[in-house]
């Protein structure tokens, strides 16, 4: 992993990637929080915890949030059983969806709303339910989706999105009806990553650049979990013999399979690593879940 744009990072820190529209988007973000009456924050249910971002949750400051696990359809069903026992020790609202399921969205937004009113009724023991517009601002790491559940909530393309970390680089608000709006945010990066494992995991769900990151490392990374793991689809769509092969005799395997090859039949390894990666972050290498909930 490459450490990147900020020749003053911490020694300490594996990775940084944080460029300046980061650090501005955190600022608008706390300028905003004022006009919002709760905050989505956005992670990858595939890397639970390390798609969180410490920083931004604590600009935040009393506001009420509300955590989203997005892409749930590509998370390992039993690790996000587990994870949701842990989310739920911790007493924070959280719920894990795949945005493009409508009644889950509908759900999340209701949520949002009691979270809302509940939170009216404690500060105010005299308040009367009464249905206002629910304004929420979504913020999280880049590529989780903020974007996309925006357009799926608004049933329009409202905002641009993209399987690309970074797409979205101005505020913007967007009115779903007259009961809801929302201010989309772009993604912002933690300023410094510490945990190599960390930064790998989150370059296999491509919420850091492939260029950042080294596309050699998270492929292999990825074909090293998908091993491990043993689950049918790798063995099936490269038709490899066994899944107790070397990482290396895989990327060979899959050159020839898939005619990822040079001058001479020599394997392509960099359009075997894109390949991987490409088909991987789609689901069609199986469902993935990185890291395990911390032991109390
Ligand atoms: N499988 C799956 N893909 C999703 C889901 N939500 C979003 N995506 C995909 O994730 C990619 C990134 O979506 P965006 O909405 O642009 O992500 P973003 O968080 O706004 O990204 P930035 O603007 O870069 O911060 C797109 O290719 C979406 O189609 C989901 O629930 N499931
Ligand atoms: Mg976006």
């Amino acid at each position: 992993m490459k450490r990147e744009n900020d020749p003053s990072a911490p020694k300490d820190a594996v990775f940084n990637w944080y460029p300046g529209h980061m650090a501005k988007a955190l600022r608008e973000i706390k300028q905003k929080l004022k006009l919002v009456d709760i905050v989505l924050e956005v992670r990858d249910a595939r890397v639970p915890l390390a798609s969180g971002n410490r920083e931004l949750g604590a600009g935040l400051g009393e506001k009420r949030k509300l955590i989203v696990l997005n892409k749930a359809n590509l998370c390992d069903p039993g690790a996000m059983a587990a994870w949701s026992k842990w989310f739920a020790e911790q007493g924070d609202p959280f719920l894990f969806v795949n945005c493009f399921d409508k009644p889950a969205m509908k759900k999340a937004v209701q949520l949002a709303r009691k979270i809302v009113e509940e939170n009216r009724r404690a500060c105010d023991p005299t308040y009367v339910t009464k249905k206002t517009k629910l304004k929420l601002m979504i913020v999280g790491l880049p590529n989780t989706g903020k974007s996309t559940i925006i357009n799926q909530l608004a049933g329009r393309n409202a905002t641009k999105v993209a399987d690309k970390p970074g797409q979205t680089q101005v505020q913007q608000w967007i009115t779903v009806d007259q009961d809801i709006e929302l201010l989309d945010t772009p993604g912002v990066m933690p300023p410094q990553i510490d945990r190599e494992e960390h930064a790998l995991w989150l370059s296999a769900i491509h919420a850091i650049p492939d260029d950042i990151a080294d596309e050699e490392d998270t492929a292999r990374f990825v074909l090293g979990y998908l091993l491990e793991k043993k689950g049918p689809e790798l063995k099936d769509r490269f038709k490899l013999d066994s899944l107790e092969l070397p990482v290396d005799e895989v990327l060979q395997r899959i050159a020839v399979v898939r005619g990822c090859l040079m001058q001479r039949g020599l394997p392509d390894y960099p359009r075997v690593y894109k390949l991987v990666l490409a088909e991987f972050r789609n689901g069609e290498l199986g469902k993935a879940c990185f890291g395990d909930p911390p032991k109390a």
